[in-house]
């Protein structure tokens, strides 16, 4: 088989056609404003809240400064119960913030926090609970609103890869009391870089703006000791022109994921994750899979690093658990975590971005089936693959592949 001639990236930014940017770059050109709250930013937050339909958010230059400063300005204190299953940055803004990360297992299937483990590992100095919408997968909302109800604690959500997630048909931003959305150019909707809080408490909104602003109430006085977490006007362009193209971005993605899904149902020693529940309009942000050394004939390390000799980088996303970096190995983990364990050694986030053609997905697949030793790949032919006009809730669950127990929990 041979290798593509490009190197296939586990995602490429979507970019607008260059001449509909430079319009716009025209704008800033001619206003000579380019940061600290200007026209374009204050327009694309009218955007937004019109797509969240909330009047509750803020714009930051990242959303690692974003989650940061929500800790910071929600007053948040001592332990926060969290996963290690994530990208570090989840982890930093509790550190930056003074606040003992305690990680607790994830559940096998979404690998999102599990709300039993949550619930047992709450300790009098618990305030708050940090979710992550690991791959744009929904926590168990109710789940971990219950708890955070009867335990009086925050509920947080780190909801970096769920932008255009909705769930019963209301925005995900709409669950527990904040979430946190990057738009980094890495994400399925991008604003170069950038990030947003969404929160329910309309009175965080003011605090917010003095944190990301060095706590200017006017030139002469500082309320409160903030930092620079601006967003500038170049990133409030991209975002703005993006939000034209998110539900077709969102559609050419699950068309992908359609492909990955028929392709490789079949593939012994891979595990596709479960399709979302029904309620769910998924966004498609990446493709999962778990790789069982022993029936997929190499181990997820072997097939990363084979998958690089046919120019495919994929990514070990997220491996290797957060508690296990060295600047994390203080801090003592109560009980062990083997879900979060066994699935960070599994899994294998395969390309996916809008302009990835079909064929290549295919032959991506054909790749991986020949590295599993495995003939041929199941052709994709039976569910037509250019399917306009559908919602972007993938089409409901024909025979999911269900993943005995023994495999999703392997003891650690
Ligand atoms: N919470 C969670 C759960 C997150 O996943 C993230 C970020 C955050 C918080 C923090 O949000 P931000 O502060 O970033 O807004 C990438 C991203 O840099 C990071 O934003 C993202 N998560 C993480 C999952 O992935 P790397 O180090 O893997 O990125 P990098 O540079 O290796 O890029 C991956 C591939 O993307 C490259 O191989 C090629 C392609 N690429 C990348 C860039 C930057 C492009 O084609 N063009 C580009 O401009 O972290």
């Amino acid at each position: 088989m041979k290798p593509f001639d490009q190197p296939i990236y586990v995602t490429r930014p979507f970019l607008p056609p260059l001449e509909q940017f430079c319009e716009g770059l025209k704008e800033i050109w001619d206003s000579r404003w380019l940061t600290n709250d200007g026209p374009i930013v204050r327009r694309f937050a009218r955007q937004l809240s019109n797509y969240f339909q909330t009047d509750n958010i803020c714009l930051f230059n990242n959303g690692t400064l974003a989650l940061q400063l929500a800790l910071a300005g929600m007053n948040i204190s001592g332990e926060v119960i969290t996963t290690p299953f994530t990208f570090v940055a989840t982890t930093h803004a509790l550190f930056w913030n003074k606040l003992r990360p305690v990680f607790v297992d994830i559940e096998p299937h979404y690998y999102t926090l599990d709300p039993e483990k949550v619930e047992a590992a709450i300790t009098p100095w618990t305030t708050a609970i940090l979710a992550v919408h690991v791959y744009g997968h929904p926590c168990n909302l109710h789940a971990l609103a219950d708890i955070a109800r009867r335990h009086h604690l925050w509920l947080l959500y780190d909801a970096a890869h769920a932008f255009g997630v909705q769930v019963g048909r209301q925005s995900i931003a709409h669950f527990g009391d904040l979430s946190m959305f990057s738009f980094h150019a890495t994400k399925l909707y991008h604003s170069l870089e950038g990030g947003m809080l969404a929160f329910r408490d309309s009175g965080l909104k003011k605090t917010f703006d003095y944190l990301k602003n060095f706590g200017f109430e006017n030139e002469l006085e500082v309320v409160m000791p903030g930092t620079n977490a601006k967003m500038n006007e170049m990133q409030a362009l991209m975002g703005g022109m993006m939000l034209k193209y998110l539900e077709e971005l969102i559609e050419k993605r699950r068309r992908i994921t359609q492909v990955y899904r028929e392709c490789l149902q079949d593939v012994p020693g891979l595990k596709l994750a479960s399709r979302v529940p029904d309620d769910v309009d998924y966004n498609y942000a990446y493709v999962p899979v778990e790789i069982f050394e022993g029936e997929f004939g190499m181990s997820r390390d072997e097939l990363y690093a084979s998958l690089k000799q046919y120019n495919i980088y994929a990514r070990r996303y997220f491996y290797p658990l957060v508690c296990d970096y060295p600047c994390y190995r203080n801090v003592v983990v109560g009980k062990a975590m083997p879900v979060a364990r066994a699935v960070a050694s599994r899994i294998l986030t395969l390309p996916i971005y809008p302009d990835l053609a079909l064929e290549d997905v295919q032959r991506i697949c054909e790749i991986l089936v020949h590295l599993a030793g495995r003939g041929t790949v199941r052709s994709p032919a039976k569910t037509p693959l250019v399917s306009v006009g559908v919602s972007h809730q993938e089409a409901k669950r024909p025979k999911e592949r269900s993943v005995p127990e023994s495999k999703a929990l392997v003891t650690p």
